[in-house]
């Protein structure tokens, strides 16, 4: 393979050995002989991070002594998929790797594949935060990543026999995790509970418990940059290792429970990625890794004193919050410089409005974070009255800008009505000094729409930043042979850290003999992911069908139930005659997502698609003309196969619903042509690969917004399109369930009577643009001819181009020198 420029390493392919069989005899224990598949990978990522080692002291040392601002991005979540191949790349020691390995007798796929997948995060906004780290690093930018060191990552999804989802433990951490460096020095402790009370004229918290933040630290290498920030994720631990006074009284069990209680904190990801839950131990983990974070920040900053200057502390450091998870930083940095460090209220808040920015994820009206003044109040007394003093100020800031009466009461942060909560949105939009939408229809959806008010007072506050992806790993690493290709056609490898440059494949586009390359990769792609799926789930694949593929979470609002409904009104068609099934142009529609546990109509969504697959793949009379893979536990890993093998991507969410969408950047860059609406960043693929190169179809967001106002009935338009009826007829009488007619009965009524996302309305728009498809589907070099130029015209989506605009917009900070 091809590394032009990923830096050269001094390190040898015998060296690598060398420090291989070290690390396996000195840290495991083990002779090469005696070694494991497993070992050898622990033993590389030792080498790998020794490796890196004088990069990153050398960057926190240049960050901590220059006057370049850092960055903090604040995230619940992180996930970052597999690091073996990424540190690898980004070190430039893959060939040496590769050579060293099989000098060993040991086969590098599966030493990289030992790799436990660590999923400490949802769906896009946790992957996003892992690309924006990996872009930081490949542009220099001193940066952390502060998060939660979860214990248990989002839930192993299993199929049982039914086609239900069950949800698994995921122990990630079961086996060593030689990437992370526990680091019980630089620990923080972090109060909770108790009360606020009067002393000398200053309201001082009484917590009456506390957990100790442990900081476990990953490295994050830049590609080529020379550059290697730190990703900091908390584990939180107990300081009472026993209660005395309970073991005293010979309770022994009951006197670990406080243990118990306080390494709750970081032990489950929530798997609820839009649905608020509310739940007083997600509160617990927002403020344990935002205090934990931002008195860590002070740590660094400000080495070797306990008087610092917190009024540089906006100079040195800036917060990217990511989502409303980790807000309550906010008042948190306002109590730890007025109550630990002794500042006054108007000095505190000026830093805290410089310090934070607040980037929203969502259009769900559900999803934005609200928290009881009650529950805050029990947590974090001394929090919830810094709020109320934000809500004051706010107020009167309002008052004074002639706001009225009921706008003013729209905007509160605190509300006063009889249960007040406390919205955490708001208070992000008001405290902090920037808030971004992550794509141009979301952002002005957001500026419009959900925080309207705000965007009235404060316009000049409103950013967008359209989302990327990191062309490391989503090019370089999950497809290989269109790099390659790629490196070809450009005559150089740069543009893995210029995404633009792969502008220059435009004119390729109409190189026949360049296109059936393209063409050969592709196939070559998809008989490896057959070969993958028939490894690990047993099933069988055609490489000779199209590859049609939705990969997400599964939410009503994305609307899976729109393309498993189009799918079964073909199997309709099939089996009622009214086509021929050998017209049928041949279809794998793949499938992965999982459903938040609790989210009833997503899981019986899940059941649905995989009971059709088993109807359809055993009936006759569709020939193997159409098949449906939903391969369970779809993660990074499976991304990384699935999305250089796709050729149609299936973008179809409700417009004006999908905040931005990242794997749709992600297809576009691997030569997939999207059929979607007009959503999210859909809208900005189009405006660049060209309309004539992307399949649109349905409801715009303003025909959406006068249908709700219309009064939408879903059943004019089951009544109106027979395949749609026949479709949905079919999922009520029992055809998918064994002639049981209860099992989606659900599904069916609330598609009939309320079908919130208008999925009955964008039917037949759907079903239309299929023709269009299939049509250019059937002329092989034209179709790969338009999949080159979504190649060509994506470089606009690397996350590198994202950072830079949050440099130039928001942060206002640069690259350390090199
Ligand atoms: O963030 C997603 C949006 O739905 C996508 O449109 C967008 O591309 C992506 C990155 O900006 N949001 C998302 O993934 N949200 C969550 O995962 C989530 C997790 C926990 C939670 C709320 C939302 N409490």
């Amino acid at each position: 393979m091809t590394e032009l420029t990923a830096p050269k390493s001094p390190l040898t392919a015998n060296e690598f050995a060398d420090e291989i069989r070290q690390a396996l005899k000195y840290t495991q224990g083990v002779t090469p002989e005696q070694a494991k598949t497993a070992d050898v990978y622990v033993a590389t990522a030792t080498v790998v991070r020794r490796h890196l080692m004088d990069s990153w002291m050398k960057t926190q040392q240049d960050m901590i002594n220059g006057d370049t601002k850092a960055v903090g991005y604040l995230s619940a979540e992180f996930l970052m998929g597999k690091q073996l191949r990424n540190a690898l790349l980004n070190a430039g020691l893959t060939p040496q790797f590769e050579e060293a390995v099989r000098g060993l007798g040991f086969d590098p796929q599966a030493v990289v594949d030992a790799e436990y997948e660590p999923g400490l995060g949802n769906g896009g906004l946790g992957r996003l935060a892992a690309c924006f780290i990996d872009s930081l690093a490949s542009l220099g930018v001193p940066a952390f990543g502060y998060g939660i060191q979860y214990k248990y990552g989002i839930f192993r999804q299993e199929f049982d026999d039914e086609g239900r989802q069950i949800e698994r433990p995921d122990y990630w951490l079961s086996n060593e995790d030689p990437w992370g460096h526990i680091d019980y020095e630089r620990d923080q402790r972090v109060n909770f509970g108790g009360k606020v009370v009067e002393e000398n004229g200053k309201r001082v918290w009484k917590p009456s418990w506390a957990v100790r933040a442990i900081p476990v630290d990953y490295m994050v290498p830049g590609y080529a940059s020379g550059r290697v920030n730190t990703l900091r994720l908390w584990q939180a631990r107990s300081y009472d290792e026993f209660d005395l006074l309970t073991f005293n009284k010979s309770e022994y069990l009951d006197a670990v429970k406080p243990q118990v209680k306080a390494e709750d904190i970081s032990k489950v990801l929530y798997p609820e990625d839009s649905t608020e839950v509310g739940k007083e131990l997600r509160l617990e983990q927002q403020y344990f890794f935002a205090s934990a974070s931002i008195h860590d920040a002070i740590r660094v900053f400000y080495p070797d004193t306990d008087k610092p200057d917190l009024t540089t502390f906006a100079d040195k450091i800036t917060f990217q919050l990511n989502d409303t998870h980790p807000v309550i930083g906010i008042p948190e940095l306002m109590r730890i410089m007025i109550d630990e460090y002794g500042y006054d209220w108007d000095t505190a808040w000026e830093v805290t409005h410089k310090t934070f920015n607040y980037t929203c994820h969502t259009l769900l009206p559900e999803a934005l974070e609200v928290w009881p003044a009650s529950l805050i109040g029990k947590l974090l007394p001394r929090h919830l009255e810094i709020i109320e003093r934000i809500n004051k100020q706010f107020v009167s800031e309002l008052e004074a800008k002639g706001a009225s009466e009921d706008q003013i009461k729209r905007m509160l942060i605190l509300t006063d009505d009889e249960h007040p909560v406390v919205r955490m949105a708001y208070l992000a939009t008001y405290a902090g000094s920037n808030v971004n939408g992550v794509a141009e229809l979301h952002s002005q959806l957001l500026k419009d729409v959900t925080l309207r008010d705000f965007s009235d007072v404060y316009p000049a506050k409103f950013k967008n930043v359209t989302n990327g992806v990191t062309p490391r790993r989503f090019i370089k690493l999950a497809n290989p042979r269109l790099s390659e290709l790629i490196t070809e056609g450009l005559g150089t490898d740069k543009w893995l850290e210029d995404l633009d440059l792969l502008e220059g494949l435009a004119p390729l586009a109409q190189d026949d003999e360049f296109v059936k390359k393209f063409a050969a990769v592709k196939h070559e792609n998809k008989v490896a992911f057959a070969d993958f799926s028939k490894q690990r789930y047993g099933a069988e694949l055609d490489a000779n069908t199209m590859f049609d593929t939705m990969i997400k979470r599964l939410h009503e609002y994305k609307r899976q139930a729109l393309k498993i409904l189009e799918i079964i009104a073909t199997y309709s068609d099939i089996k009622s005659g009214k086509v021929n099934v050998q017209d049928i142009t041949p279809r794998t529609y793949i499938f992965g997502a999982k459903a938040a546990p609790g989210y009833y109509l997503a899981k019986m969504t899940i059941q649905l698609i995989n009971n059709v697959a088993k109807v359809i793949d055993n009936d006759p009379d569709v020939n193997g003309k159409i098949k449906i893979f939903f391969p369970w536990n779809y993660n990074i890993e499976v991304a990384q196969m699935l999305i250089p093998a796709t050729e149609l991507d299936e973008q179809i969410s409700q417009a004006g619903k999908e905040a931005s969408g990242t794997s749709n950047m992600k297809f576009a860059l691997n030569g997939a042509l999207t059929v979607g609406t007009l959503d999210g960043a859909n809208v900005e693929i189009r405006e660049r690969v060209g309309a004539d190169n992307f399949f649109l179809f349905g409801m715009t967001v303003d025909e959406v917004e006068k249908m709700y106002e219309q009064g939408y009935d879903p059943s004019k338009y089951y009544e109106a399109d027979p395949r749609l009826k026949a479709a949905i007829d079919m999922v009520a009488d029992g055809t998918f369930s064994n002639g049981d007619r209860n099992t989606y009965a659900p599904l069916v009524s609330d598609w009939l009577t309320k079908d919130w996302f208008m999925t009955l309305a964008d039917f037949s728009a759907y079903h239309d643009i299929q023709a269009d498809i299939d049509a250019l589907y059937a002329d092989q070099l034209e179709w790969n001819r338009k999949a080159i130029l979504n190649v060509a015209n994506s470089g606009y989506f690397s996350s590198d181009r994202s950072i830079k605009d949050y440099l130039d917009r928001i942060w206002h900070t640069r690259s350390l020198d090199k």
